[in-house]
């Protein structure tokens, strides 16, 4: 057990030992607790981190020489970069069939916007049936693996705020018909909520500091720790497919964006990307930029860190020059994150935000709900690790192929918008094989269409099927 004088004396040094204030009041389950949460910070480095994010306001600073990041084009005969779609997709189908493609969801995030009380990849998203994304993903996983007789193994990660009940919607699902050997959780890392005018550690309750997650650039550390990398280099996997788990049409293991980051000449195999033009200047996506000038690197920067000049500029036909956004779909080589958890020099930088967090106030004992954000939250984000990789490619796709977001409880990316697009996608695979889809004068799909993943995971899998309706009828709600 932790010992509460060696945790005192550690705290004092760096000036955070009233989080001690009731530990002698605690029962000794809830102190050993309280000394646990204490023992996996990382005190020593705090004082710098306050100092830097919360004392001073570190913001993001704007590199010198920022383009935007070229791409693969969707059409691989675009004269802007013309590729070789077919070598692409036999490199991408060799590593999916050799076992040597592993999925990764990150599904640790407190998930505030959308206001549902539960973890996100629970909540109920096919426009019909109403799946959860966790259901819609399995179902990818699993037809992934029969396309190509081949094991896809997944790693969801987690938080200390979601993962047991996480993992119980899995048990309650029996898997969802996956092979549980082949399915595993770990939990991200936690960092301290932090007074946002004292710089000091708040608790959330007598015995229990406030934390947050942190961050999805998290993941890497996560990886490294639970075991999951070392059970990855166990199985041959090389390359991990990273998704986010608020979109339900992403691609979870696409043949091609895999065979362009693992054998493209301008990849290193290490970090890729999927980028959508973006809607607006301002849309709230990353932005796929070039640093440095000539012989650069590919970065992210984020939507409120790209300054209004630069997001607003155009080029010759009137088009956004920072086109292309992130939807958060990344190809990570296992080696990569192997290198970056081993080299210090390689650590993510935090980013702060200034967010609402209940604490105990100390002077009173009584719980306090703000009203005005009070505390810095620290995290780290996946996509600061792109710049670290030798050669970084980004691969357009289309928008509504593969970026269905479920964020907002309504309006923009909220489940409305987001079962829309579902239908609008599964309408158009239809179309593309031949089906005659109802729409109505303006364009949109007369009906509502969920096509699951098991029926195909693709608009040329669809085509092969020859069990499909002539027609889909007005207004009807259809599930194939
Ligand atoms: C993210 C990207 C944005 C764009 C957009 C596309 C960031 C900072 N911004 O915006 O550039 O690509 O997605 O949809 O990422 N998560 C964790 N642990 C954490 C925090 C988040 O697992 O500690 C997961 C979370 O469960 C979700 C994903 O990361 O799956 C995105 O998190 P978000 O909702 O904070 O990111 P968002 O939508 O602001």
């Amino acid at each position: 057990m932790p010992d509460l004088d060696a945790a005192r004396r550690r705290l004092e040094a760096v000036g955070q030992d009233h989080v001690l204030k009731y530990a002698d009041e605690l029962t000794d389950s809830g102190r050993a607790a309280l000394l646990a949460q204490v023992d996996a910070l990382d005190l020593e480095a705090l004082p710098g981190l306050i100092d830097k994010y919360v004392h001073s306001d570190a913001h993001f600073e704007v590199p010198d020489e920022v383009e935007p990041a070229p791409y693969y084009p969707r059409d691989p005969a675009s004269p802007v970069k013309p590729w070789d779609a077919g070598a692409a997709r036999k490199a991408g189908d060799e590593l999916i069939a050799a076992g040597k493609v592993a999925c990764f969801t990150v599904a640790g995030g407190q998930g505030t916007r959308l206001g549902y009380n539960g973890p996100k990849g629970c909540y109920p998203t096919s426009c019909v049936t109403e799946k959860s994304l966790f259901e819609l993903f399995a179902e990818q996983v699993l037809a992934t693996a029969r396309t190509y007789d081949t094991i896809v193994p997944w790693y969801i990660m987690t938080s200390p705020l979601n993962h047991e009940g996480t993992v119980g919607f899995f048990e309650e699902h029996d898997f969802f018909g996956l092979d549980r050997e082949n399915v595993a959780f770990f939990q991200q890392g936690v960092m301290p909520s932090i007074d946002e005018h004292t710089g000091k550690l708040l608790l959330a309750d007598r015995g229990v500091l406030a934390t947050n997650p942190d961050g999805h650039g998290g993941a890497l550390l996560a990886l490294f720790k639970s075991g999951a990398i070392d059970d990855m280099k166990s199985r041959g996997v090389e390359h991990v497919s990273y998704f986010q788990v608020d979109n339900p049409n992403v691609r979870i293991v696409d043949p091609v964006f895999l065979g362009l980051h693992a054998a493209a000449e301008d990849s290193s195999g290490e970090m890729s990307s999927k980028m959508v033009a973006k809607v607006a200047a301002t849309e709230k996506v990353g932005n796929f930029t070039r640093v440095g000038g000539d012989g650069g690197r590919t970065a992210v920067i984020e939507y409120s860190d790209l300054p209004a000049e630069l997001a607003k500029q155009t080029d010759a036909s009137g088009n956004l020059r920072f086109i292309a956004g992130s939807i958060a779909i990344h190809a990570i080589g296992v080696a990569f994150v192997d290198r970056i958890i081993n080299d210090p020099s390689m650590a993510l930088p935090f980013h702060r935000a200034i967010k609402k967090v209940p604490y105990l106030d100390l002077s009173t004992g009584s719980p306090v709900a703000p009203t005005e954000p009070n505390a810095v939250k620290l995290e780290k984000f996946i996509f600061d690790a792109i710049p670290m990789a030798e050669k970084s490619i980004v691969f357009e796709t289309d928008r509504v192929e593969e970026f269905a977001p479920v964020k907002n409880a309504e309006g923009t990316d909220s489940i409305v918008t987001s079962k829309q697009l579902q239908s609008e996608r599964a309408a158009r695979w239809l179309e593309g094989a031949g089906v005659s889809v109802p729409r109505k004068p303006d364009g949109t799909v007369d009906a509502v269409i969920e096509l699951s993943p098991l029926t195909a995971l693709s608009a040329e899998q669809l085509r092969e099927r020859s069990d499909l309706p002539e027609k889909i009828a007005a207004g009807a709600s259809v599930t194939l």
